[in-house]
């Protein structure tokens, strides 16, 4: 895919936009959706900033028209959301809930009346509560739950969609889930985040096989958060070890079993303490590898990892040992003076580049689409409302440099989805952190396009850079 304008992107690049259900739709008890575990979780005193929860976010279940509308505004080829499994299957298991299918329905209608291309993610963290009380991903059950679900959505939506995408980072509803429990359900025993990494990724492979049985058609995938991973230090042989690890634990984990069937062997090893992987049954690792169409991966940020330095400074909940077992003893750094966002992640563009890179060198060849991508920044609203976020648009336009980049290099990038459409429920964070190309005032539920919003528009009207 060689470019001959260095500035612009090879002809139809997806441009998109994304978001979840928990993160936008609010209407948590309306039209028989029961509680996920998000819900459970946000309810629960001391788990998220200012006892935030999804109640009512950006009411986009009631608001979805204008959300559209706003899509079609910036020029949208393609929106990427997530469908709430208790919306659509209350409690996690028998027939599908008309009502609640029905608001996917008259959203993938909308979006299609515009010309916009509905990306479906089946799940985005909001697991039943029920399920979650029979043993949540931990439990092998939850993975034919997961794929009886996806089944049941294809067959509702599988006529209007055409691309699927099973899980959004199981790193995070694993590890964050299960391991240091910062998210929902905020369960802390490591041993469990493995089995759950496995039951998500079966339960993955199983989904992709009932799509796939319905309609031999459709375009299957999954999105994994993968990481440039760097050396603190390069002339230390510990501190590429650390490297070595976190690469296993974040990225390898993930895209090894997927793409090529196995888990990595040096990450069970560093595992062995944790757990035996005795979960994995004969001829699961064929359904976890069923061949896909697509990759989505949703790039943040870069992890600097060295050995164990006294100085230091704590770490902040993603960095915390507890978010990787097998490999507490790494220590994550902070590169002085380097630039951080608000999530405090640096900012780091050629990351995207290598990390694109890397998978197409490394893995099968396999169209790649950048699924999540953005930044959150303190919005401060001008005298006359704007919001010109520079920093955000200046994030922006550095990864789309990246992935030009990255497209130079040979990798097969098809597409970019900023995250995120709107300001929105940031999880633990609640609503203290913005990534939105439009603002939202919780108030008055009031959506106004932001400076990066505008510039975007730019960019998918030109199909690349202005210079
Ligand atoms: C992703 N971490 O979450 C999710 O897919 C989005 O729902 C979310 O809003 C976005 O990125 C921004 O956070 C992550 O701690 C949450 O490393 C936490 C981490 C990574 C990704």
């Amino acid at each position: 895919m060689s470019n001959i304008d260095p500035l612009t992107f090879p002809p139809g690049f997806l441009w998109g936009a994304a978001t979840a259900s928990y993160q936008i739709e609010g209407a948590a008890a309306v039209d028989g959706r029961t509680p996920s575990i998000w819900d459970t979780f946000s309810h629960t005193p001391g788990r998220t900033k200012g006892g935030d929860t999804g109640d009512v976010a950006c009411d986009h279940y009631n608001r979805y028209r204008e959300d559209v509308k706003l899509m079609a505004d910036l020029g949208l080829s393609s929106y990427r959301f997530s469908i709430a499994w208790p919306r659509v299957q209350p409690g996690g298991r028998g027939s599908i809930n008309g009502k609640g299918i029905d608001f996917y329905q008259r959203l993938v209608d909308e979006l299609l009346g515009h010309g916009i291309t509905p990306w479906v993610t089946l799940y985005h963290w909001d697991l039943p509560q029920e399920l979650e009380d029979a043993g949540g991903w931990p439990a092998r059950d939850t993975a034919y739950r997961f794929a009886e679900y996806a089944a049941l959505v294809h067959g509702a939506l599988g006529d209007r969609i055409s691309n699927w995408t099973t899980l959004n980072e199981p790193w995070c509803s694993a590890f964050l889930g299960y391991a240091s429990g910062v998210h929902a359900p905020g369960r802390k025993h490591a041993p469990d985040a493995l089995a759950a990494t496995h039951h998500l990724l079966l339960g993955h492979g199983l989904a992709v096989q009932a799509i796939r049985a319905a309609d031999p058609a459709a375009k299957a995938g999954i999105t994994l958060n993968l990481y440039a991973i760097s050396p603190a230090d390069p002339s230390q042989e510990d501190d590429l070890d650390a490297v070595r690890r976190i690469d296993g634990l974040a990225n390898r984990i993930f895209l090894d079993p997927v793409l090529r069937g196995a888990y990595p062997e040096d990450v069970r090893q560093d595992l062995a303490g944790v757990s035996d992987f005795g979960f994995v049954q004969d001829g699961d690792l064929e359904v976890v590898s069923t061949p896909l169409d697509l990759l989505g991966i949703n790039y943040y940020s870069r992890h600097v990892v060295g050995a164990p330095d006294p100085d230091v400074p704590a770490e902040p909940y993603w960095r915390a040992s507890t978010s990787w077992p097998g490999s507490e003893h790494v220590r994550f750094h902070k590169r002085p003076g380097h630039p951080v966002t608000d999530m405090d992640w640096e900012v780091d563009a050629p990351g995207l580049t290598e990390t694109l890179v890397r998978v197409a060198r490394e893995y099968p060849a396999i169209p790649l689409y950048v699924t999540e991508n953005g930044a959150a920044y303190v919005d401060v609203p001008d005298a006359n409302g704007e919001i010109a976020d520079i920093e955000r648009a200046e994030y922006f336009d550095a990864h789309f440099r990246a992935c030009l980049d990255a497209i130079a290099q040979g990798a097969p990038l098809h597409g970019y989805f900023a995250w995120s459409l709107l300001d929105n429920f940031e999880w633990a964070w609640g609503y203290t952190k913005r990534f939105g190309l439009v603002a939202v005032d919780y108030a008055t539920q009031t959506r106004t396009l932001k400076t990066s919003g505008h510039r975007y528009r730019e960019v998918i009207r030109r199909n690349g850079l202005a210079e």
